[in-house]
C-alpha cells in the first residue's frame, strides 16, 4: 500500500499508507501526486486534507532508497511539495503521531498544518550525517523562528507538537479527533484566497549573522569528525540571506554532498544494524513473551548495582540480594550516589530519585526473590560461585522465572546445567558502568527457550539497551574479538612501539581510548588473570609477555597510580613511563626481535583488522547472527568511532581484499600464527562481496 484517496462531501482526504512508518518511498510519492491531480480535477472537491495511518503523519524519506536511483526517480520529493504547494486548492496536512524528516517537510509545503498533541516533530536527518534535503532548512525557520529551528535542525530531536501550538507551524491544534477536525477546519479556509506558502514568510532575526556565527563556533566545538551539523547551520544561514528558491538550491547541493559522504553511510548502517540486531531468524517476531512485572539482582557490587538501575529506570521493580548487610548498604548508598549526581546534571529530579529508590529493594534471603520474574546474577566470575547461586536459584525461583547471568566469559550451558531448567537460561552480559553502557550481549545457551531469548531482547529494549544475540564461545563477541585486539597491541611494543604512539594512532583513527590507557583504566590485572588461564588451556595461543612482567611489577594501571603509564594521585592524566619503555626496549632485546618504526598506519590496520578477523569467524561460527551485529557490539561496546561505522563496515569500506592482502601481509611478519585469515573473508575477497 502507499496512499489511499477518498472523498469526504466537498473535501477530498489523502491518506499515506505505507506501514510502518508511511516512509515517503517513490511509489508513496507517486501517489501523493495522483490524488492531488485528482482532486484538482474534480470541481466537487474544495480542499484536500493530507493525513497518514497507523503510526503517524510520515517518519520521512525512504531511507533504504538513499543511493539508489529511487530516491531520486520523480515524482521526487520537492516534486511532491512542489505540485502540493501550488495547488490551486488548499492542501492542510493533518499530524498525529511524528511528521519527521521529509514527513516534515511535506507538511510544510502545505498550506496549512493542524495537528494533535503528542505528536514528535522533527528533523532529525542530522543524525544520518545528512541535512533536510527537502525544504527543511528554509521553511522551518519561516514558520518557527531562526533560533528554534537551528536548534532543531542542528540537534534533530523531536519536539511535541503541543509545544510548538501557536507558532505558524501549525493553524490549528485539535482536540479529539484528527480527520474530523482536519475536515472542519478544511471546510472553514476552502474559500480562502490566496493561499498561504510559507515560502512567502521572512525569516527575521536582529543580529541573525552574529546569531549565525555564535551557532557556528558551537556547532564546531561539538561536530567532531561529523561535517553535517556545521552544513546543517550553512543552510539554515541561508533561509536569511538568500531568496527562497536560491535557498532551496543551496540546501539541495549540501544534501547531495553530504549523503555520499563516508560518515553519512556509517550513521545509517548504524542506524539499520541496531534495528536488525533485534531480529532473531528461527524467533517468530510475534513470540509470546514472559511477563517481566519484577526482577531480582544477585549481587550488590558495581555491575549488580548498575543492572539493578537499569530496572528502576525503567519502572520495574527490583530487589538486589548479598551475603551481608553491609554490601547491601554500600550497594544502595552507591545507587543513590549515582542518582544524585545525576540530578546535580539536571538528568533528574528529585521526584524520580525518590521513585526510582523506591523500586529498589534489598535482602539477605533467597526466600524473598523467588516470585520475580526474572534473576541476573552478578556474582564473582568464578564457575563454583556461578555453580552455588544457579543451584540455590534453581530451589527457589517460581516455576517459568529467567535464570540469567551477567558473566563475561565463562560457559552458559555449563551454568545451565546447574539447574534442571537449562531452557529458563540466558546470559545477559552488562557492560561496566552497566546504568550507561547502552550494549547488553544476550548469550543463547544450547537449550535456551525461544521465549526466553525473546522476552530478554525485548527487555533490552524496555531498559534502553542494544540487545546483541551471542552463542556460547570463550568471550561471546566482544571480549573474544578485544583479545585479538589486545595479543597485537602486545606484539607491537615488542616490534618497536611504545604504549603512547598505539594509543595515539588508534585515538586518531577515532576509538575513545587507546588499549594501553583503557587497560590501565579497567585494570591490568584482569587481563594477566585471564592470560594465566589460557597459557594452560590454551598454550598455542601466543600472548607478549610485556603485560606479564608489567603486572610482576604491580603496575595495574590507575587503580595503582602505576600501569603503563604513571599517574599522580587523583590525577587520570596518563603520563609515559620511562621505566616501562625501557622495559619493553630491553624484552625486545631479550627475545631477540630487532626494534624498527612502526607506522601509524600499521598500527591501525594490525589492531582493527584483527578485530575484523575474528569478527569474521565470529559469523562463520554463528556466533554472531550477522555482520551488522558485531558492528554495534563495538559501537555501543567498545568505542568504536560510529563515524567508521564498526569494524566490519569500516572493512567492507576498505575493500575487504585490501583487508586480506594486508592480512596475509602480517602472516609474513613477527607472530605468524596470529593472522590466519578467516575463510569467510577470503571467500568474500575473492567473490567481490562485503559483509554488510
Ligand atoms: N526509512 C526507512 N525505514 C524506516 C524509516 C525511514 N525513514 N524510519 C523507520 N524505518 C523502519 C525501521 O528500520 C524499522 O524497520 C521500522 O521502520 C520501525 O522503526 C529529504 C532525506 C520514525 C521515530 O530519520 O527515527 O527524510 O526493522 O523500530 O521505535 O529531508 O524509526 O521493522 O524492518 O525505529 O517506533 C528522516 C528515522 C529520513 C526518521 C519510529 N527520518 N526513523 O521509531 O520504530 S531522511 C528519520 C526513526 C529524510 C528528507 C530526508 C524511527 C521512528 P524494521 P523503529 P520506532
Amino acid at each position: 500500500m502507499t496512499a489511499t484517496y477518498q472523498v469526504h462531501g466537498d473535501i477530498a482526504v489523502i491518506t499515506l499508507e505505507n506501514p510502518p512508518v508511511n516512509g515517503l518511498g517513490h511509489a508513496t510519492r507517486s501517489a501523493i501526486v495522483d490524488g492531488v491531480q485528482r482532486a484538482l480535477e474534480d470541481a466537487a472537491i474544495r480542499a484536500i486534507v493530507l493525513t497518514g495511518a497507523g503510526k503517524g503523519f510520515s517518519g520521512g524519506a525512504d531511507i533504504r532508497e538513499f543511493n539508489t536511483p529511487k530516491a531520486l526517480q520523480e515524482p521526487s520529493l520537492h516534486t511532491v511539495i512542489r505540485v502540493v504547494e501550488s495547488a490551486g486548492k488548499p492542501v492542510v496536512a493533518a499530524i498525529h503521531g511524528l511528521a519527521m524528516g521529509g514527513g516534515l517537510e511535506l507538511a510544510l509545503g502545505c498550506h496549512y498544518r493542524v495537528a494533535v498533541a503528542g505528536a514528535q516533530i522533527a528533523l532529525p536527518e542530522v543524525k544520518l550525517g545528512i541535512l533536510p534535503g527537502a525544504g527543511g532548512t528554509q521553511r522551518l525557520p519561516r514558520v518557527l523562528g531562526l533560533e528554534r529551528a537551528l536548534n532543531m535542525i542542528v540537534s534533530g530531536s523531536p519536539v511535541l507538537s503541543e509545544k510548538l501550538a501557536g507558532t505558524r507551524l501549525f493553524d490549528q491544534m485539535i482536540d479529539g479527533d484528527l480527520l474530523q477536525g482536519a475536515l472542519g477546519f478544511a471546510r472553514g479556509i476552502a474559500d480562502q484566497r490566496p493561499l498561504p506558502k510559507v515560502r512567502d514568510l521572512r525569516v527575521s532575526l536582529p543580529n541573525a549573522d552574529g546569531y549565525l556565527q555564535f551557532a557556528r563556533n558551537t556547532v564546531r566545538a561539538v561536530a567532531a569528525q561529523f561535517p553535517a551539523p556545521l552544513k546543517c547551520v550553512d543552510a539554515v544561514a541561508a533561509a536569511v540571506s538568500k531568496p527562497f528558491d536560491e535557498g532551496l538550491h543551496f540546501e539541495r547541493q549540501l544534501f547531495l554532498e553530504l549523503v555520499q559522504t563516508s560518515e553519512s553511510k556509517a550513521l545509517r548502517h548504524a542506524f539499520f544494524a541496531e534495528r536488525a540486531a533485534s531480529k532473531i531468524p528461527d524467533v517468530p517476531g510475534d513470540t509470546v513473551l514472559r511477563p517481566i512485572r519484577s526482577a531480582a539482582v544477585i549481587g550488590a557490587g558495581t555491575m549488580g548495582g548498575g543492572i539493578a538501575m537499569n530496572f528502576a529506570n525503567a519502572g520495574i521493580p527490583v530487589t538486589m540480594l548479598e551475603t551481608k548487610q553491609e554490601a547491601l548498604d554500600k550497594g544502595l548508598a552507591t545507587i543513590r550516589k549515582n542518582y544524585e549526581n545525576s540530578m546535580k546534571k539536571g538528568k533528574l529530579t528529585q521526584a524520580q530519585l525518590d521513585q526510582r529508590m523506591g523500586l529498589i529493594g534489598s535482602t539477605l534471603s533467597y526466600e524473598s526473590i523467588g516470585s520475580a520474574d526474572i534473576v541476573i546474577e552478578a556474582v564473582f566470575e568464578d564457575m563454583a560461585v556461578k555453580e552455588a547461586v544457579f543451584r540455590k536459584l534453581d530451589e527457589v525461583m517460581k516455576p517459568g522465572a529467567i535464570l540469567a547471568s551477567n558473566t563475561s566469559t565463562l560457559d552458559v550451558d555449563k551454568i545451565a546445567q546447574f539447574t534442571r531448567r537449562p531452557q529458563d537460561v540466558i546470559g545477559t552480559h552488562f557492560f561496566s558502568p552497566a546504568n550507561v553502557m547502552k550494549l547488553l550481549e544476550i548469550v543463547r545457551g544450547r537449550q535456551t527457550a525461544n521465549d526466553v531469548l525473546a522476552t530478554v531482547m525485548d527487555l533490552a529494549k524496555k531498559i534502553r539497551k542494544t540487545g546483541v544475540v551471542s552463542g556460547v564461545c570463550d568471550g561471546f563477541i566482544g571480549n573474544r574479538m578485544v583479545e585479538q585486539y589486545i595479543r597485537q597491541a602486545g606484539f607491537l611494543l615488542e616490534e618497536g612501539c611504545l604504549p603512547a604512539q598505539v594509543d595515539r594512532a588508534i585515538e586518531k583513527f577515532g576509538f575513545a581510548m587507546g588499549p594501553f590507557r583503557m587497560s590501565d583504566l579497567a585494570g591490568n590485572d584482569i587481563g594477566w588473570y585471564i592470560r594465566k588461564r589460557r597459557y594452560v588451556e590454551k598454550p598455542e595461543v601466543t600472548y607478549s609477555r610485556i603485560a606479564d612482567k608489567l603486572c610482576e611489577q604491580g603496575r595495574f594501571g590507575q587503580k595503582t597510580s602505576a600501569g603503563w603509564y604513571d599517574y599522580k594521585p587523583g590525577d587520570r592524566k596518563a603520563r609515559p613511563s620511562e621505566a616501562v619503555n625501557q622495559m619493553i626496549i630491553a624484552h625486545s632485546a631479550e627475545i631477540g626481535v630487532q626494534r624498527r618504526q612502526v607506522s601509524d598506519e600499521e598500527i591501525v590496520e594490525r589492531l582493527v583488522y584483527a578485530l575484523v578477523n575474528e569478527g569474521a569467524l565470529i559469523v562463520e561460527e554463528g556466533i554472531a547472527l550477522r555482520a551488522s551485529d558485531i558492528d554495534m557490539v563495538y559501537l555501543t561496546g567498545y568505542g568504536f568511532p560510529l563515524f567508521r561505522g564498526g569494524p566490519m563496515f569500516y572493512a567492507d569500506t576498505v575493500g575487504l581484499p585490501n583487508v586480506l592482502m594486508a592480512i596475509r601481509r602480517f602472516a609474513k611478519g613477527h607472530h605468524p600464527e596470529a593472522w590466519r585469515p578467516a575463510p569467510l573473508l577470503e571467500k568474500l575477497a575473492t567473490e567481490g562481496k562485503t559483509f554488510n
